[in-house]
This record gives structure tokens, sequence and C-alpha cells, in this order.
């Protein structure tokens, strides 16, 4: 079912909120011909993969309400945008991943505006009605919140109508009702399109938990199964990533019939661990969830991120502490899996709710005047005040773009690092929460990572089967530089280490 693409699979990827990224043409809102404009920038970081938000036609300023799953957005570019952002991706080695919202569509859709139109309207089975009476005799007039939908009536009045359509999210998205097999066509004729006429290498998808609805509970994933054939038939090697944010056991199932999925209950493990500064044993539920997983795909792939463009940006979490910033990608980027970094992190953007802004414009230079730079918002938190643009960063060795620059490198060329299947972990244990140690072994070359969470300075003692781990790969404490010759770690600070080279061979055996 699954082909194996254990070579190809990018080791780093990107997310850009395209709106805020890159101008291209003045207007203030950024477009593909400025993500074109930073391949290269990209490239040179390290990135593998771009997952775009969407780019299709949309009423909202974020696009997750479709109007149009066959072209582009006019405010973003063309479909011949779209081709050449492609081929420039794919001349640099960049996937790029597209975000299909199949769970809803706006109601400017053509299909929604046709359905509303009248019960015996052909488009009506797109979506879901019912009336008061029958809302009532299931007990579904109120949803409990979830940690993507804070609506609690998700029943919408459509008017002179004695039916509601149902929208999960908001009332300008009407959930799609998949019983309907001439939807699941159309759908299918949407995957064909991009992966086969225009060429894009995956999806990231919105929502795949919400496929259908509550009280058709379990359907959700066998809706996967019929996506999942789709995109095997169209493109074999294609990549799918779900957006399933839930708790880890609920996630796993979504493993049969996705290469990916995005592992929430991590990114949030993070971000406590950071503002305390104490492990939560993560190694042990990183080890618990892969066993989990494995069980529905052995080739699973954990999406991994600090946050993404619904999380409030971990500079912010970490309230701005730039030592922390760059504790937290230092721990992401150790970890087994496919890191998804959101525009920004690498430069320390900040950001809380609401949404817009922890999608502010990002920084390119110091010049508020700057061509590239986008101004559809009146940016809160990620200010030239608040956070260095990227050419002063890019100068400058000590950077928050420079230690990303540095790790994503050292993850791509460390094979310990960069294996994505089968993940390779192990707990290190130190005996205090403050550290959090893990081993990643690998027949080239095994690694020790050393994190020091809290704002002390820590001691440690290596464990006797890690004595050999003393060749420095990579540290934020300046007191540690080729070789570890004193067991402690300042605060916020993280060590990479590996054998010398002469005890590789014994390491081996
Ligand atoms: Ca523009
Ligand atoms: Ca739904």
């Amino acid at each position: 079912m699954f082909a194996d693409r254990s070579a190809s699979i990018p080791k780093v990827c990107y997310e850009i909120f395209v709106r805020s990224f890159c101008d291209s043409n003045g207007d203030g809102i950024g477009d593909l011909n400025g993500v074109i404009s930073k391949l290269d920038y990209l490239a040179d970081l390290g990135v593998e993969a771009i997952w775009l938000t969407p780019i299709h036609p949309s009423p909202s300023y974020h696009k997750y309400d479709v109007t149009d799953y066959y072209t582009i957005e006019p405010e973003y570019g063309t479909m011949n945008d779209f081709k050449r952002l492609l081929a420039g991706a794919h001349e640099r080695g960049i996937a790029i991943y597209l975000d299909l919202i199949v769970n809803h569509t706006s109601t400017l859709h053509p299909w929604f505006k046709e359905a509303r139109k009248s019960k015996d309207n052909p488009y009506r089975q797109y979506y879901w009605w019912m009336t008061e009476d029958q809302i009532d005799h299931l007990g579904i007039s109120e949803r409990q919140t979830s940690d993507d939908s804070q609506v609690v009536y998700p029943w919408h009045e459509n008017p002179n109508d004695d039916e509601k359509y149902y929208g999960l999210f908001f009332k300008g998205m009407p959930d799609l009702n998949y019983h309907s097999d001439a939807l699941r066509e159309e759908m299918a004729k949407v995957i064909r399109f991009w992966l086969n006429d225009v060429g894009v290498d995956g999806f990231r998808l919105d929502a795949a938990r919400h496929v259908y609805p509550i009280w058709d509970n379990g359907e959700s994933i066998s809706f996967w199964e019929f996506f999942s054939k789709i995109v095997g038939e169209a493109k074999p090697s294609a990549f799918t990533v779900g957006e399933v944010w839930a708790e880890t056991e609920e996630v796993a199932p979504y493993f049969r019939h996705l290469n990916a999925t995005f592992h929430f209950d991590l990114s949030f493990a993070l971000q406590r661990m950071l503002i305390a500064g104490r492990d939560e044993q993560i190694i042990d539920r990183l080890l618990a969830s892969f066993n989990l997983f494995q069980k529905y795909n052995p080739l699973f792939v954990n999406a991994i991120m600090l946050t993404n463009h619904d999380q409030e940006r971990i500079g912010s979490v970490v309230g701005g502490n730039i030592e922390k910033i760059k504790l937290a990608a230092s721990i992401l980027l150790t970890l087994p899996g496919q890191p998804y970094l959101y525009y920004g992190e690498e430069i320390g953007m900040l950001g809380l709710k609401p949404d817009p802004y922890i999608r502010e414009p990002f920084l390119w230079t110091p010049d508020p005047e700057d061509p590239q730079l986008t101004h559809w918002i009146s940016p809160e938190f990620t200010t030239l005040k608040t956070v260095a643009p990227l050419s002063e960063q890019n100068g400058d060795l000590n950077s928050i773009f420079n230690h990303y620059k540095n790790l994503i490198h050292l993850r791509r060329s460390e094979p310990a690092l960069s294996q994505i299947l089968a993940p390779n972990l192990q707990p290190v244990r130190l005996g205090d929460d403050q550290l959090l140690a893990y081993f990643r072994p690998h027949a080239e070359r095994s690694l020790v990572i050393i994190h020091n969470l809290g704002d002390t300075e820590m001691e440690f003692q290596m464990p006797a089967d890690k004595s050999l781990f003393t060749e420095v790969l990579f540290s934020t404490d300046p007191e540690h530089k080729s070789v570890l010759t004193k067991s402690r770690l300042s605060p916020h600070s993280s060590i990479i280490l590996a054998p010398p080279r002469n005890a590789r061979a014994a390491e081996k055996q």
C-alpha cells in the first residue's frame, strides 16, 4: 500500500503562510512570485519541502474556505506562477505540498450556492442538512469544543429553508458530506488534477479527523482509505501529511492511510517543557506513540513541529527569550521525525492569538519600506523593535537564523539525525528532569544529545555505556568546544556528542 520512499522523504519541511511571506508586486500581499524569489533562501536554509497554506480562491484572508479547487487565488498569482514555483522548487530539490481542504468549502462555492437553493437540487447531497427535529432527535444541536474548533452550535440557518446546514468551524464553511458518491468523484478529480496535470508532490490535509461528523464517527478513517487509493493510483510517490489535531491514541489509526500526521501532543509537551524548564518524560512518551503508530503503518512518518499557523508562536511562548528560542530549535531538530518549521521561526518571530497575529509579515530587512515586506496587517508582535530582520541575522554567527541553519545542515548530514522511518531513539537517564537527554543509535555514527531545560547550570553524570561520547559535534554552551571536558551544561544550552573517531569501531561492536 505504501511505496518505499525512505531515500526521498524530505528531511526538513517549511510551512509558508503565503499572504505574509513575501510580496512581489507592491500590493502588500504575499504571493507566489514572492515565494519564487525566496526559493534560493529556502534551499540555502536547507529546506527540502514546502507546505503552502491554501492558494485557492477564497473570500477570507486565510483562504481555508475554498470557492474553486482548480484555480489560484488572484491575490496570490496565476496558475502559470504556480507552475513556475513548482519548477523552481524542483530544480532545487524542494517538494511542494498543497494544503487541500476536503472537509468543507466556502458558502460561496458554486456547489453550496446550488445546494442551498432547494432540497431537490443535485448538489444538496454534497452537504449535511437536517431539520430542527432531526437535530434534536440525534442530540447534536451543540458540540463539545475541540482544540481546533471553539464552535458550540454547528448548525446554521439557510433563509427560507426548514433544514439547517452543518458547519463545524464557522457558518461560512459548510462541511462536505462524503456519503455522496458524486462528491467523492468530484474530489477525486481535484486530486488527480493537482498531482497529474499540475504536478504537486503531495498534500497537507486539513481537518482530517473531521471529514465525517461525530455522529458518523469512524467513517473519517475510511474516507482516507478512499482518498489514499485515489492518490496512490494518480501518483504513487505523492506524500500525504494529515492534520489530526487530537491525542496520540486518536491520531494513530489515521496512519493506515496517510504517510504522516502532525504530532500535536509533542508540540504542546515541548511548549510546556520549555516554559517549566522540566522534561515530561517526553522520550518515553514518544517511544510509546511510535509503538502505536507502527501498528497501523510500519512506514509511519512522525511530522513534528514547535507550532504551526494555528498555534501561538514559539518565540512568544518562551517570552521572547532568545536562548530558549534556540533551545526549542535544538530539541525539534534533533528528535526523530520530519520537522515542519513555521515560517519566521528561524528568525525568532513572535505572535499571540487572535490568529492574524500569529501570521504576521516576515521581516526580510530593516527597511520599513522594503517592497518585499507584506503589509496586509499591522503587526503587533513581530516588528523591527522586537525581532532582528533576516538580513541582520545572516551575518551574525550567534543569531537565531544561523542556529537554525547550522542545525538543519547537521540534521541533513548526520545519518543518526536524519533517519525518519523506524525512528532511532532511546532515553538517556541522567537522573534530573531539568535535563533532557536521548540517544540516536545509528550504524554510521550514534549520537547523544543533552539539553539543559532550566535557567541554572547543571552537572551531569554520563551513564557508563555512553562514556565514549566525548566529541562535541554541536554546542550552544561556549564551554564545550571540540571535546567534552566538563560534565556541566549552562542554562538553556544543548550539546550533541559523538564517540571520537578512533573509538567508533569499538562502539559499532
Ligand atoms: Ca502581492
Ligand atoms: Ca466534516
